[in-house]
């Protein structure tokens, strides 16, 4: 079994002038600090380890892009990270190996998704996030490209002018390639592009009614009915509960539970289908040192699960529904 592991030390995609979020960048540094690589070798995967990703600077806003809708942030840099990514990613699939990708904000995907899907090219994704990500350039109220990397992805999306950056890159997955879990801070206009394109989303809502069991198998069966796809997961530390994952942006209350999160990621890890993991969001300078430690354990619980190792849920029922 072997693993490409690549950090991507960039929050470009987050940028923002407001202090607490500065320090996303720092994410694969401390998930290593943690003890990332002796956990994925004891899992034992061959670990080939491209360290980090060299990335631009992003403190100047000389980049920005004037589109008709919002000024979007660091197009330039972010779409230039994500093209060298997918090239990465593209590579080791190829080889055969499973990619793991450390965020960083969550613009990186838009390289990782495409690096994967245009070598594997039946493969699907699993979205697990708080947020949809699924603004275009024209629909952004923030301007920040970590909230719009599925609208470079999926065919189907309202039309925009290509940014600076994206040149590159074209829409690669179908909406039924695609399913969401862990959502609760959706804007009207992500959920609009998302319903015309009929994209399977799960809210928090969903699994608060029907319980995290019967949510991650629906979700399966929509993107991968026969168990024969690759699958992407693509995992925003914000989709936990903050009380899990403090140290992130943007988070919002009433998340996950670390029992659902790690559940979601036992049932993917069960279908062998597993191609493809990237870890974004986790900001290890917000918090108190105790929660950072929180956020990062929590975060490596995740990716270990994904990668085989048994949680204590193993002979254990499904979560209840809370
Ligand atoms: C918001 C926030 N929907 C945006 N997105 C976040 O900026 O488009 N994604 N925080 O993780
Ligand atoms: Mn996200
Ligand atoms: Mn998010
Ligand atoms: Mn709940």
């Amino acid at each position: 079994k072997e693993l490409f592991l690549i950090g991507v030390p960039f929050a470009g995609g987050q940028a923002s002038t407001e202090q607490p979020r500065k320090g996303l960048e720092k994410g694969p540094a401390s998930l290593r600090q943690h003890g990332l690589v002796n956990n994925i070798t004891k899992l034992g995967f061959t670990v080939s380890d491209f360290g980090e990703l060299e990335v631009p600077l992003t403190d100047t806003e000389n980049h920005n892009y004037i589109t008709s809708g919002t000024t979007l942030k660091n197009s330039l840099e972010c779409g230039t990270v994500a093209h060298k990514l997918s090239e990465e990613v593209a590579k080791a699939t190829k080889q055969g190996k499973i990619s793991l990708t450390i965020g960083g904000d969550h613009s990186i995907a838009v390289g990782t998704v495409y690096g994967h899907a245009t070598v594997r090219k039946n493969s699907c994704l699993l979205w697990i996030d708080a947020h949809m990500d699924i603004n275009t350039p024209s629909t952004s109220l923030s301007g920040n490209i970590h909230g719009m990397p599925l609208s470079f992805l999926i065919k189907g999306v309202p039309e925009f002018a290509q940014p600076p950056g994206y040149e590159w890159c074209s829409p690669c997955l179908s909406p039924k390639d695609v399913a969401y879990i862990g959502l609760r801070d959706i804007e009207p206009q992500e959920r609009e592009i998302c319903d015309e394109l009929g994209i399977a989303a799960y809210t928090i809502d969903d699994i608060d009614k029907v319980g995290i069991g019967e949510v991650i198998q629906k979700a399966l069966e929509t993107i991968n009915p026969r168990g024969d796809r690759p699958i992407h997961v693509s995992y925003d530390i914000d989709s936990l509960d903050p009380k899990e994952a403090p140290s992130t942006g943007t988070p919002v209350k009433g998340g996950l539970t670390l029992d659902e999160g790690i559940y979601i990621a036992q049932m993917v890890a069960e279908t062998g289908c597993l191609s493809a993991i990237d870890m974004v969001e986790f900001n290890p300078a917000i918090g108190s040192e105790e929660e950072v430690t929180r956020t990062a354990m929590n975060t490596m619980e995740l990716i270990n699960i994904l990668l085989g190792k048994k949680s204590h849920l193993t002979e254990a029922p499904l979560p209840p529904v809370d």
